[in-house]
């Protein structure tokens, strides 16, 4: 029998980007089948199609990834192309599925969240374009985890995940192929190799902490073997279940052995580290730490030093709370800068439609129409690239670029796990106060305009109400405020403040202090602290 009774599960709704819960969770008998069975059923079927499928090598992994397997050739599937053991990290994952012209592909991560017994899990589905499945499609698998009563799963042994080759499970051809070569060449064709490889045989150093998650192998075979990078210069490069109790979010507090390296006595001259699934990335220089939305500024502005953008990009897109920073660069070179929602989903259009070359978060996310994610090493081999054409360290790439455009100061407070209706109730007041706000004077700052995000994809006309609200001052300055999608546990409120100072005076500061006058006037209008009786931030990026 290969069909087998089930009934629904509650909560199947995919986030900002897939479904996440905790791995006990997603460890129940049936709960796995059930998202994977609604996905197929939302898709039209996969009979005849061929899907890829991979994962952060997280706890559960393997085991989910035989049950998608058995799953896949029950419904007919012709092919799935699996990463060896099970492993492929987001942005491979985007290239195999466009490389291969498969139908789809299913990541098996949890992306930033740690992972581990007790810790998160996830599963997401992407389309043909390789990027993440649109609100349409998420909507119409959220709908159908609600109705579902069966799921269809081959009875047969587990697939040998661990040996490159073809083999067979039913009538299904199941491929389990290196996951690193492919990423790997198209890396090349992106960019100056030849170049890198000069810049390391010239000394220069670096440490990239691959987070024990998935691109410690990545990194290895393009920095250490191909790019002649010291042997050692990724460190935690060994994939873990439980990415050896690290979170492997890479910002400053939870790469913060990256951080203590460069920002001491005998740091290297840049370095880098990358999340779970490998999408995510962040960049230091010796003793200077530089913020995704700058990141995401000074490679637009250097793009074109970059074989693969020599021609220039068509246009930019960033996320709506990211900040204005890439906006400057884009008027600077006469290109068009898009505004979307929080999550890769919304790139994905513009992408396809050759509007934008670049797109970016202020979530640690960078990644251009190479492929439909985010990717953490293309960002840093994007640095490395500039770094050796410019021939300057990031600490003078940074001030040049201030000197040029001036400066977003920027920050990003994040109060975990508080009460979801404590967090709904803020959020609702506000709401209801948004319009009474315009004219306000708080701290010397003055509310020009109080609204709540909504987006109409220029592309295909979709609508993504409520994406956040935005409080913009006179001047410039603003403080946007949402909730997270992507957590396991209670609800994240994430606030995101930005200054703009057009220098030259004034680009030094330290970015808590220059945005502390909007600090204070955001706890005056939303009072944060008073509802929640936090003392601050747990996170603050
Ligand atoms: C967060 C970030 C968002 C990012 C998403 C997925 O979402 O803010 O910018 O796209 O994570 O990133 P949220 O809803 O928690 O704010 V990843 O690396 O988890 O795929
Ligand atoms: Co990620």
């Amino acid at each position: 029998m290969t069909t087998h009774p089930t009934t629904p599960f509650d909560g199947q709704k995919p986030g900002t980007s897939g479904l996440r819960k905790k791995t006990a969770v997603f460890m129940q008998p049936n709960f796995v089948e059930n998202f994977v069975q609604a996905t197929f059923d939302a898709i039209g079927g996969v009979r005849g199609k061929t899907l890829v499928l991979g994962g952060d090598g997280r706890y559960f992994g393997t085991e989910a990834a035989q049950v998608i397997l058995k799953m896949a050739a029950a419904s007919g599937a012709a092919r799935v192309i699996v990463g060896q053991g099970a492993w492929l990290s987001t942005p491979a994952a985007s290239n195999l599925i466009r490389k291969r012209s498969a139908d789809g592909g299913i990541i098996l991560s949890a992306s930033h969240n740690p992972g581990g017994p007790n810790e998160d899990f996830g599963v997401k589905y992407n389309m043909a374009n390789g990027g993440p499945a649109p609100e349409s499609v998420t909507e119409a698998i959220f709908a159908r985890t609600k109705e579902i009563t069966e799921y269809a799963k081959l009875d047969a042994p587990d697939v040998n995940l661990t040996a490159i080759g073809e083999s067979h499970l039913g009538a299904m051809v199941v491929e389990v192929v290196d996951p690193v070569s492919a990423y790997a060449d198209m890396m090349e064709e992106i960019f100056d190799f030849k170049a890198l490889r000069g810049l390391f045989h010239e000394g220069f150093t670096m440490r990239m902490d691959s987070m024990c998650a998935i691109t410690g192998p990545y990194a290895v075979e393009i920095l250490e073997k191909r790019l002649g990078a010291a042997k050692g210069t990724v460190v935690h490069e060994t994939p873990l279940p439980d990415f050896g109790g690290m979170h492997p979010d890479p910002n400053p507090t939870w790469a913060h052995e990256l951080m203590a390296e460069m920002m001491g006595e005998s740091a290297p001259d840049f370095g880098a580290a990358s999340d779970g699934d490998g999408d995510r990335n962040m960049v230091l220089g010796r003793g200077v730490y530089v913020s995704p939305s700058d990141s995401l500024a000074v490679i637009a502005a250097n793009a074109h030093l970059v074989p693969g953008y020599a021609q220039g990009l068509k246009g930019v897109a960033r996320s709506m709370p990211t900040s204005a920073a890439v906006d400057r660069v884009a008027t600077a070179l006469g290109i068009d800068c898009y505004e979307t929602p929080t999550g890769w989903k919304f790139f994905g259009n513009l992408m396809d439609a050759g509007r934008v070359s670049l797109c970016g978060e202020e979530s640690f996310g960078t990644g251009s129409d190479h492929v439909r994610e985010k990717d953490g090493l293309w960002a840093v081999l994007m640095w490395l690239n500039i770094i050796a054409a410019r021939g300057q360290g990031v600490a003078e790439i940074l001030a040049e670029h201030f000197e040029r455009f001036g400066r977003n100061y920027y920050s990003r407070h994040d109060y975990e796990a508080l009460p979801v209706d404590q967090a709904n109730a803020m959020l609702n007041d506000l709401r209801d106060r948004l319009a009474s706000l315009k004219g306000a004077q708080n701290h010397s700052l003055i509310v020009e305009n109080a609204d709540e995000f909504a987006y109409t994809d220029p592309v295909d006309g979709s609508i993504s109400a409520q994406q956040g609200f935005r409080i913009l001052f006179e001047g410039g300055s603003r403080v946007v405020l949402r909730l997270s999608g992507t957590g396991t546990e209670g609800a994240t409120l994430r606030v995101y403040l930005e200054r703009y100072v057009p220098g030259p005076a004034g680009l030094n500061e330290d970015p808590q202090e220059a945005l502390g006058p909007i600090i204070r006037a955001t706890e005056e209008i939303v009072g944060i602290r008073a509802r929640t009786g936090r003392a601050g931030p747990d996170v603050i990026t």
